[in-house]
């Protein structure tokens, strides 16, 4: 517990936080160790952390206590002396690992996945969205239980709860164990009223395309200006989690067909397992796409890695073989004239991609090519198959 938080002191507005990443020498992601902990700086502010110091650490292997030995001394000192709350590491922590530098810095110590399981916790709206963060936070806790009492506490155990015999922890993991189970049971439930609900709504000829993207590239700014809008478009990490879909206006369509578009919610580098398990389920029911449109933050000096994010979330959702347009947006960042002169990153996606289009939501910039795009798209692949696929098995649906 933090010196400034004693159990009888209310609770500051934010918490004070630290950030610590370390980049392996020769890595060959292509993240660089500042962007990684710059993305880790916005996450750390979304979950209302200030961000008072950051520590980068370059090793040439990964550490039992994450930074080096001299490091962790420097940490300690600054955690001293600049009053910190919390220290986050831009990593997956091992349970074990976690424990030993909790014990080192005498402060609370959460990983990059926790962040990001609290950022969604935050955003959860729906009953699904809900139930879905919460088996992803019981998911991750399970391995990371050591009998800590305030993890007891959030799930609602207690005194009176443990059966004669047991040790704490295992009583922790049996209540964690009884409670996914239960909420895998809770889920199943609401997936099925919601299959029921599509099947029902379910109409021949109506062809399905998924918002895809990294998060906060402006998959919500394209869906408001493309359809009758009304979803949240913030300049904030994970505004999106639960999924809407709307109407969408093409131009003529042959045969009278028409389009709904989803929006979805963001990926993100490093997105944590526990997440993909959880959201496994939603992700999954992309597959009813007929198209998806990949939209990128073109002015982000990281594109090119946010793409190849994305890009492999859906390969192992087993979702790559889906007809994808690149939206390439916020071109209104980089050039007053979209005709004009564009930066090399850029380049390299447009080049990368069979099918992309350069818009800006904020303007209105490119819209109307992109329906056109993708109104080409529906009709030469309606022409092969009578049917879309979409009217074949599920239609998305608003949740
Ligand atoms: N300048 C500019 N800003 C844009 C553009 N498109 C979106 N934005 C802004 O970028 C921020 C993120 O946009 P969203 O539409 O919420 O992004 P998202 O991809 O839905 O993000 P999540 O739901 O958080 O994953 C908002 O502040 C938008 O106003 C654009 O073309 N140009
Ligand atoms: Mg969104």
């Amino acid at each position: 517990m933090s010196r400034r938080n004693g159990p009888h002191q209310t609770r500051p507005k934010s918490e004070r936080a630290c950030l610590v990443g370390v980049g392996l020498r020769g890595d060959k992601s292509g993240w660089a160790l500042e962007d990684s902990m710059a993305e880790l700086a916005d996450l750390a502010r979304a979950a209302n952390a200030e961000v008072v110091a950051q520590i980068p650490q370059l090793l040439a292997r990964p550490a039992r206590t994450y930074i080096g030995r001299g490091k962790l001394e420097e940490l300690k000192a600054l955690v001293y002396e600049e009053e910190i709350d919390v220290v986050i590491f831009d990593d997956e922590l091992a349970p074990a690992q976690q424990k030993l530098l909790e014990d080192e810095l005498q402060v609370k110590v959460i990983d990059r996945s926790s962040l990001i399981l609290d950022v969604f916790a935050q955003r959860a709206r729906t009953t699904e969205g809900k139930l879905q963060i919460e088996l992803a936070q019981s998911e991750y806790l399970l391995p990371r239980l050591a009998g800590q009492w305030s993890h007891l506490e959030r799930l609602g155990g207690g005194i009176g709860t443990r059966g004669p015999g047991e040790t704490q922890i295992e009583t922790d993991r049996r209540l964690v164990r009884t409670r996914i189970s239960r909420m895998k049971k809770q889920l199943r439930k609401v997936r099925d009223q919601r299959d029921a609900q599509r099947q029902n709504r379910a109409r021949s000829r109506v062809s399905v395309i998924s918002l895809v993207g990294y998060t906060n590239a402006g998959k919500s700014a394209i869906f408001n200006r493309m359809t009758s809008g009304g979803v949240i478009a913030r300049n904030q990490l994970f505004s999106t989690l639960d999924t809407t879909t709307r109407q969408l206006h093409l131009p003529e369509m042959p045969g009278g067909s028409s389009a709904v578009l989803t929006d979805t919610v963001g990926f993100i580098h490093k997105l944590p397992a526990a997440v993909v398990a959880a959201f496994r389920a939603t992700l999954e029911e992309m597959d009813a796409a007929d198209l998806f449109l990949h939209v990128v933050d073109a002015s982000h000096r990281s594109a090119v890695r946010h793409a190849a994010v994305v890009d492999e979330v859906l390969d192992d959702l087993g979702l790559g073989t889906i007809p994808k347009i690149l939206v390439l947006n916020k071109v209104d960042r980089i050039t007053d004239d979209p005709a004009g002169d564009l930066p090399d990153r850029v380049h390299e996606l447009m080049s990368a991609s069979r099918r992309y289009a350069l818009t800006s939501a904020e303007l209105g910039w490119g819209i109307d090519n992109l329906r056109g795009l993708i109104a080409e798209d529906l009709s030469s692949s309606t022409s092969k198959d009578a049917v879309p696929r979409a009217a074949q098995a599920t239609q998305a649906t608003q949740v």
